[in-house]
């Protein structure tokens, strides 16, 4: 811990430490910076520039600067609004450590950082002893505004491991034509593989999971017979041609209509459509 004090010329009354801020600063670059690498295998420019503004702002607490205030803000900001699904998707899963303790450690710095903005708290040196409380509760609203958990439909461990892998890439699924056969669980496990965020999106029947870069989710669906287009609801990647076909399998072999059930093969919230 190094107190830095200013010349009597400067001010008033002396200023707390800024150790706490410059830790949490440093910190917070840091886990921006790892978590392209944890997820993404590569540090890319836009990632590089949200760690930029946390960096100044170390630079400026470790100089006790006034300003360094405005850059630990906004970087908090940007990181919130850039990368909040993803990291609610790394606090559910503590079963990766890496990429939860870089989201871990993400959010509590983003604590420390937004209470040691406020006058009062920075000045009786209390950061810390505030931030750390503030960035559990931001974690926990992060968690549940943005829900990442995997809904595995009752399916167990074992089952979920040897699900088909469908990859989303810039832009398409890949497959795109997905098939179930009579009596499977309606379950995939999507890897996004792509640059950005990417979404398996069945508009007919509400279905819209979003599969932040670099991260696998499990989706396990309740669907009657019958054939259901999907697409990535995410910006213009369905014009882009992020689209495809899912088709569950009826008695038969076939999807419902081929098997000859009529109305009773329609999806349960009668929004499937069929092929002829
Ligand atoms: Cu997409």
């Amino acid at each position: 811990m190094t107190e830095i004090r200013d010349t009597p010329a400067a001010t008033d009354r002396p200023r707390p430490p800024a150790a706490a801020r410059t830790a949490a600063a440093a910190a917070l670059a840091a886990a921006v910076l790892l978590s392209t690498l944890v997820t993404g295998g590569a540090p890319d420019p836009a990632t590089a520039s949200v760690a930029l503004l946390p960096l100044i702002a170390a630079a400026g607490y470790l100089r006790s600067a006034r300003w360094a205030a405005v850059p630990a803000v906004l970087g908090v900001l940007t990181l919130l609004s850039l990368r909040a699904t993803d990291l609610s998707h790394d606090l559910v899963r503590p079963g990766e450590p890496l990429p939860f303790l870089v989201a871990a450690a993400a959010v509590l710095a983003s604590g420390v950082l937004l209470a040691g903005a406020l006058p009062g708290t920075a000045a009786r040196g209390r950061a810390a002893l505030v931030g750390l409380p503030l960035g559990a509760v931001l974690g926990l609203v992060l968690v549940l505004a943005l829900p990442q958990a995997d809904d595995t439909g009752g399916l167990s461990g074992e089952q979920v491991a040897a699900l088909p892998t469908v990859s989303m890439v810039d832009f398409a699924f890949e497959p795109g034509q997905l098939t179930v056969a009579e009596g499977q669980p309606v379950a995939f496990r999507f890897s996004n593989d792509g640059e950005g965020a990417h979404s398996f999106a069945v508009e007919s029947l509400g279905i819209d999971v979003t599969v932040p870069a670099g991260r696998t989710r499990t989706v396990v669906v309740d669907l009657e017979p019958g054939t259901y287009p999907f697409v990535c609801s995410v910006g213009d990647h369905e014009e882009k041609g992020m689209a495809g076909r899912l088709t569950v399998l009826g008695e038969g072999g076939g999807d419902g209509h081929a098997a000859g059930t009529g109305a009773g093969a329609d999806a349960g919230t009668g929004g499937a459509v069929h092929d002829h």
